[in-house]
């Protein structure tokens, strides 16, 4: 809708959060896939899992003095596991630790006046029918060879997603992640899914990576310099950004953008009409790092002399 683009528009900046269970191994979200780990191996972290330190506040408020007006949290990411109870599957960090993570979020971020936005993946490896291909851990092992159903995975997704967004009040957009040849529109259900969620949500603004066009565009860790278009029409855009090149929290990996630099990626975006979604990944026990929150403080510093509303 008009109000939805608006709002996007008008806020430049965001915070994008990736934790799930492999922000314990604590080098990059995808360790699983990375290591060709068995679910067995990869369980080692569910064990584990308490978030004892993540604080949705603490977040939203390192984001609103940041200068954000929005934040976009990882609902489920590749590894399949969930951050909010689900009806549908046992794997959730409601099950492994008591805690809805995407209801403090939501939560958190509009007590700070933030808008919600939530990132769902439409991989998921955990899944029994999800198909086994060249980015799932189970390649090559003889539970490769086990029958897969798609239509039962699409199913799950569909149901997944509507979970999110009759329970968690007003959502103002959805981040798809993503599509690649032989995983696209057809196999995800994309018209009737896109169909269902502006039903439940109809001021939402959902991104192209279901594989079918959406409300705006998502360069990912590259800063384009020009407006974009899609057909020769200009499109909204949002370019999402890592710290250090790793979305999932990522220890031993000390290459951090400077402050300055991602100022500079934040005033491109915004005179080339785009937004920057800036990403940062928890560690383990769901607390940002001293770089990562000196990252956004000193963006904020920034903000607060330069940005008008
Ligand atoms: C990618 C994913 O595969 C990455 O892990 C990350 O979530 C990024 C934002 O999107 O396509």
């Amino acid at each position: 809708t008009k109000e939805s683009a608006q709002w996007f528009q008008a806020a430049r900046f965001g915070l994008f959060v990736h934790f799930g269970l492999y922000s314990l191994a604590g080098r990059h979200e995808w360790v699983r896939s990375r290591e060709a780990m068995s679910q067995e191996a990869y369980d080692r972290y569910l064990e584990r899992f308490d978030p004892d330190l993540f604080d949705a506040g603490q977040l939203a408020r390192a984001a609103r003095e940041a200068g954000m007006r929005y934040a976009v949290l990882t609902t489920k990411h590749h590894d399949g596991f969930c951050l909010f109870g689900s009806s549908l599957t046992d794997y959730t960090s409601v099950r492994a630790a008591g805690r809805d993570l995407v209801a403090e979020f939501a939560e958190a971020m509009r007590a700070e006046g933030l808008r919600v936005g939530l990132y769902h993946s439409l991989l998921d490896w955990h899944h029994p029918d999800f198909p086994v291909d060249r980015h799932h851990p189970l390649r090559g092992t003889p539970a490769e060879r086990e029958p897969r159903d798609l239509s039962r995975y699409r199913t799950y997704l569909h149901g997944q997603v509507a979970e999110l967004l009759t329970g968690y009040g007003r959502i103002d957009l959805l981040f798809f992640d993503f599509s690649y040849p032989g995983m696209g529109p057809a196999e995800w259900g994309a018209d009737e899914l896109l169909r269902t969620v502006r039903e439940l949500q109809p001021g939402i603004l959902v991104n192209d990576r279901l594989g079918v066009p959406g409300d705006y565009v998502t360069p990912e860790q590259y800063q384009p310099d020009r407006p974009l278009e899609r057909d020769g029409v200009p499109v909204m855009w949002e370019a999402c950004h890592t710290l250090n090149g790793s979305w999932g929290y990522d220890r031993d990996n000390r290459d951090y953008k400077d402050p300055a630099l991602l100022v500079r990626m934040l005033v491109q975006s915004v005179a080339c009409g785009g937004n920057m979604l800036l990403n940062v990944g928890p560690n383990g026990r769901g607390a940002l790092d001293p770089q990562a929150r000196d990252t956004l403080r000193r963006m904020g510093e920034w903000m607060a002399l330069h940005a008008r509303s």
